[in-house]
């Protein structure tokens, strides 16, 4: 599939696209205190968007392991004025959440991707995605946030990631959302060691293969800290080579922090395969 179908948006996937990471959180943009200061969150996407991606991932709840849940009126007050503006100014954006109410008014808001760690389980999560025209972009994980990493097993982990992501999206096209507005995540790092991670990254043509884009994220993952050894502050070089490993196997869309370096790697990196 070569357009994929966000809302008003339709994202041409002939070449790899780049999703820029906002966490709206009080630990990733404070104003020095405890609070969140959205004037700076606001500042870094549009950098990014300067930098050169193509979508803004906005997320009011930390999915790393061990993070504290947020309610839904909490997540709300988060994200809703930080996707209004961004999506006033013509930004192509995706909301991070699970909860269906954040999905529903995200969407109002202008947010043309519902990016699901969760791949739309929760109860009501389906039909308010299939209540909107937005992709939805379904990650598989397993277990949850809190306990994912404690002790992640699988038979086949290829095997298994793949045939959840279609029956995933089997069941969104069931409710409605048509295959084009549709997206796949292995989910790295999210119930998954290191060999689990790799396995999959070698195995991304076979998600390919299903016919649904596929999107990585890989950026600055405790995954590229076992290999360096490096902490996440000073994962760059490992996420370029990741992000490249991704899109060298079909990956059409990474999600990443460093949006100026990843654009400059991919740009290279299809400029030389073009030549080929
Ligand atoms: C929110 N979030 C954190 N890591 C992610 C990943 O790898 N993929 C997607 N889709 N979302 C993620």
């Amino acid at each position: 599939m070569t357009m994929l179908r966000c809302g008003p948006h339709a994202l041409d996937l002939t070449r790899p696209r780049v999703m820029g990471i906002l966490n709206v959180t009080p630990d990733s943009f404070s104003d020095g205190g405890r609070f969140f200061d959205r004037e700076r969150a606001l500042d870094h996407a549009r950098r990014m968007l300067a930098d050169g991606a193509d979508l803004i991932d906005v997320g009011g709840e930390s999915t790393r392991p061990g993070a504290a849940p947020i309610d839904e009126a909490g997540e709300l007050a988060r994200v809703i004025p930080v996707i209004d503006e961004l999506a006033r100014e013509g930004a192509l954006v995706s909301v991070d959440t699970m909860k269906p109410a954040v999905m529903r008014a995200a969407v109002a808001a202008g947010a043309a991707m519902i990016n699901d760690v969760n791949a739309l389980r929760l109860p009501g999560a389906l039909e308010a995605a299939a209540s909107t025209d937005a992709a939805v972009c379904l990650m598989h994980m397993q277990g949850e946030p809190r306990t994912m990493q404690d002790a992640p097993q699988y038979d086949d982990v290829v095997v298994q990631v793949r045939a959840f992501l279609v029956e995933r999206a089997q069941s969104c096209e069931a409710v409605g959302i048509a295959r084009d507005r549709i997206v796949l995540d292995p989910g790295f790092g999210f119930g998954k060691t290191l060999a689990h991670n790799l396995a999959l990254v070698r195995a991304l043509p076979e998600l390919v293969s299903t016919g649904y884009p596929v999107l990585a994220g890989l950026s600055r993952k405790s995954s590229l800290g076992a290999i360096t050894g490096r902490p996440g502050s000073d994962r760059l070089a490992a996420s370029l080579a990741a992000a490249l490993a991704a899109v060298a196997r079909g990956a059409s869309i990474v999600r990443v922090h460093d949006v100026r370096e990843t654009v400059d790697a991919l740009k290279v990196w299809t400029t030389v395969e073009a030549a080929g």
